[in-house]
């Protein structure tokens, strides 16, 4: 039997026990603060895919938490259960929408008697309740059955509405025809009859079936996120689908013409699954995003599954939990990706902390960084290579990859260096979060941002890949980093967030007060010289339903 507690994280969301899984709907229901001043409180609104009996998949239903600032969460009963003919076998993830009256309407798939997948709507009873605890199906369900030219299991996870010019909503679903994946699209008025559309919303040849797509814009010129239904002058849209075959979530960004109801996405080398962009290089699956319209932001919510084994999740007693959830904003500096940075609400749980100024790492070096606990933190980190090797390097190292060249213990002339989190006093037991810089013999760089799980745990069923891409770094710019690590995830970001990692990892010898954290450089010649504050991260227990109002 082994001593599983430490894995249960300080201050990412998840359930008391059992099976989560991405995802959900969530909205912030702010229309409700209309209706007096006793709920003048805005709450968000996270529903999740549930079971309630174990902890592996399956007997799917929706888990409810509400939170006021997205990292203290009240866990609420279950708000929808699997008891129509329709959602049988499971209510399955959704999307709402807050119609210009207040109203609340909610799509779901329902995997049916026969495991087929439909759309079914929902509302909330009763409006004038801030937790929205209970919820109605509505009498004429299913909505939506999968058109005749799709298999009945490749329909699934309507998105938030949009609004088209004509007043008319248009939803789109994730599904797939021979391998390729695509989102349909349809229109509707009053959420119950729809028309399909002619056209996809888009398609990307060999990439399997799309779950949870999500679609919204961005904006190119406005430091705020947008609400889904905005277009118009500098409003690109973003186009993600969460790959089944491979479990990762890719986007692009693109332009979307209401009239032919496609999208395209701006840089034909670029496409959703083609090329680099994807929103985590790590663990990080079936997100979708909301927009928040007190902070005028989109924020995005990640599952983050186990990476362990099924086994040993029963033997805990729960799996998986949300990522911190992040902003999403267009990259104004590259024009061509996202940037996804924790919420600021997350520092609101900063403690003591530590500065380290111009720390000098020499080449083939480990230094401690002595910070007390090391299991919860949050860490910013910027990082200058050796001037005078890194103006006379040349090496024709285009091959590096962060999976396949070696990891954090391969020596190359500028890389790898960074952060050892994790770790136990003797470094046998470390995560490695760290830049590669490989500089061609043209001169340019091309910068890399890895995480090396490969030494993360003694225990041999879990996953030890090396996850990563490359990040973006513009002239001028230092590099820089930040993770934040709560026992068993670290969640990394490169250069504000252009490239992120997330990883579950699980150390026997790095935990409690055992867990070290130290800089390494496993440069060749150059020194590197990093600054870095350090910062204890408070826990933010949620409360159950039992604890009733108690304020947070
Ligand atoms: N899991 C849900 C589906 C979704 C997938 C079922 C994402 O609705 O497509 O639990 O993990």
């Amino acid at each position: 039997q082994r001593m599983l507690d430490w894995q249960r994280t300080g201050f990412h969301f998840q359930p008391n026990k059992n099976w989560m899984n991405g995802l959900f709907m969530n909205k912030q229901i702010n229309s409700l603060s209309k209706l007096g001043p006793l709920y003048y409180k805005g709450w968000y609104h996270l529903f999740y895919q549930y079971n309630p009996q174990a902890a592996v998949w399956g007997n799917i239903v929706w888990g409810h938490s509400v939170s006021r600032d997205l990292i203290h969460w009240r866990h609420l009963p279950i708000a929808m259960s699997a008891d129509q003919w329709y959602d049988i076998n499971g209510v399955w993830t959704g999307s709402a929408t807050t119609l210009p009256d207040g109203q609340v309407i909610m799509l779901y798939t329902g995997s049916t008697n026969e495991f087929a997948q439909v759309q079914n709507l929902a509302y909330p009873v009763d409006l004038s309740d801030p937790f929205l605890v209970n919820w109605v199906k509505y009498p004429g369900n299913p909505v939506l059955k999968p058109p005749p030219s799709i298999h009945p299991k490749d329909f699934r996870d309507p998105t938030t509405a949009w609004a088209t010019s004509e007043g008319k909503w248009r939803i789109t679903i994730g599904s797939k025809i021979n391998g390729t994946g695509i989102s349909l699209v349809y229109e509707t008025l009053d959420f119950k009859s729809y028309v399909l559309l002619d056209d996809l919303l888009h398609s990307a040849l060999g990439t399997g079936m799309w779950e949870c797509v999500d679609f919204y814009p961005v904006s190119q010129i406005e430091e705020n996120g947008l609400d889904t239904s905005v277009k118009g002058d500098g409003v690109k849209h973003v186009v993600k689908a969460s790959f089944d075959d491979d479990r990762n979530d890719y986007y692009a960004i693109g332009t979307y013409n209401e009239s032919s109801n496609q999208w395209v996405s701006d840089d034909p080398n670029i496409d959703v699954g083609v090329a680099i962009l994807r929103y985590d290089f790590g663990k990080f699956y079936a997100s979708k995003s909301f927009y928040d319209p007190i902070k005028k932001r989109r924020v995005l919510w990640g599952w983050i599954p186990e990476s362990d084994d099924e086994r040993v999740d029963i033997e805990k007693g729960w799996a998986s939990l949300q990522a911190i959830p992040r902003t999403i904003l267009f990259d104004k500096k590259t024009g061509r990706n996202l940037i996804l940075w924790p919420v600021e609400e997350i520092e609101s749980l900063r403690s003591q902390s530590h500065e380290f100024d111009n720390v000098v790492v020499e080449a083939g070096s480990i230094v401690p960084l002595d910070v007390g606990s090391t299991t919860q933190l949050d860490i910013v980190a910027e990082f200058v290579i050796d001037k005078e090797v890194l103006e006379r390097t040349n090496e024709a190292d285009v091959v590096f990859n962060c999976a396949d060249s070696g990891g954090s213990i391969t020596r190359g002339a500028l890389g790898p260096f960074g952060l050892l989190v994790l770790s136990d006093n003797s470094i046998v037991e470390q995560t490695s979060v760290y830049f590669y810089v490989a500089k061609r013999t043209n001169g340019d760089l091309h910068t890399f941002f890895c995480t090396d799980q490969s030494r993360s745990s003694e225990a041999t069923d879990v996953s030890k890949s090396i996850y990563g891409s490359t990040v973006t770094v513009l002239e001028g710019e230092k590099l820089t980093m930040r993770i934040l690590v709560d026992h068993s995830i670290v969640e990394g970001f490169a250069q504000g967030g252009r490239t992120c990692i997330t990883s579950r990892v699980y150390p026997t010898k790095a935990i409690y007060e055992d867990a070290r954290i130290f800089l390494f450089n496993n440069c060749t010649e150059a020194k590197i010289t990093a600054s870095l504050k350090i910062w204890q991260m408070e826990s933010a227990h949620s409360l159950s339903a039992a604890n009733g109002r108690r304020n947070q």
